[in-house]
């Protein structure tokens, strides 16, 4: 081989390694925005949110009571204010780590606000490992505008969009809802899940238990 085929072979293989090296990127790329989506990021006109409902949370160091988390850079963060980008499709996650049932007044079992006034349930991951093989109760994804008051936990419930989100126990919700033109509403739980004899206490009056702030700005 002389000097100049030597140079050429030198130069395809720089050629062929870089656009390995850039097809890779290239590839790798959608992942990493998949692994963005499960936390809380702007995409395009899009934002994503994720919230997660985890329970034994210690009120006071006096009670377990559940709560909404929002999931930020793979940390959960407190609920109290959720800041949203204004005028923007927002795309929420709910994560329902609450296998409780809860009461709820039968208005908050209807979806309103969201893209197509439904949610889509991906799965009921209740598992029971007593039932064996009938206790994997893996439903896959559906779509409904309403949930029965036994399958309820929690609501995802913004008056002043009219959004109201039913979650269903042990279950992941997806939804769409449009952010609208900047301002500043309460978000709250409508399901009955905190402490006393209303259900009413401590996690349902408490900013970033049970209700909180949305920030549109
Ligand atoms: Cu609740």
């Amino acid at each position: 081989m002389d000097m100049n085929s030597r140079f050429i072979y030198t130069i395809l293989i720089a050629v062929v390694v870089f656009s390995g090296v850039g097809i890779g990127y290239v590839v790798q790329h959608p992942n990493m925005a998949n692994n963005n989506a499960t936390s809380t990021a702007a995409t395009g006109g899009v934002y994503q949110l994720t919230l997660v409902i985890t329970t034994n949370n210690f009120f006071n160091s006096t009670q377990d009571q559940p709560a909404f988390y929002v999931l930020q850079n793979g940390s959960l963060t407190s609920s109290a204010n959720i800041v949203l980008p204004a005028n923007t499709l927002i795309e929420v996650t709910i994560v329902n780590y609450d296998d409780g049932n809860a009461s709820v007044p039968p208005v908050y079992q209807a979806v309103t606000g969201t893209v197509g006034n439904q949610i889509t349930v991906v799965n009921n991951t209740g598992v029971n490992s007593t039932q064996t093989s009938n206790g994997i109760n893996v439903q896959g994804a559906w779509t409904t505008n309403n949930i029965p008051a036994a399958d309820l936990a929690h609501t995802f419930t913004v008056t002043g969009l009219n959004l109201n989100v039913p979650v269903v126990v042990s279950s992941v919700i997806q939804f769409s809802f449009e952010s609208g033109a900047a301002n500043s509403y309460t978000w709250q739980c409508y399901a009955e899940c905190g402490s006393g004899p209303s259900g009413w206490g401590q996690a349902m009056v408490t900013p970033g238990w049970m209700t909180g702030t949305v920030s549109v700005q």
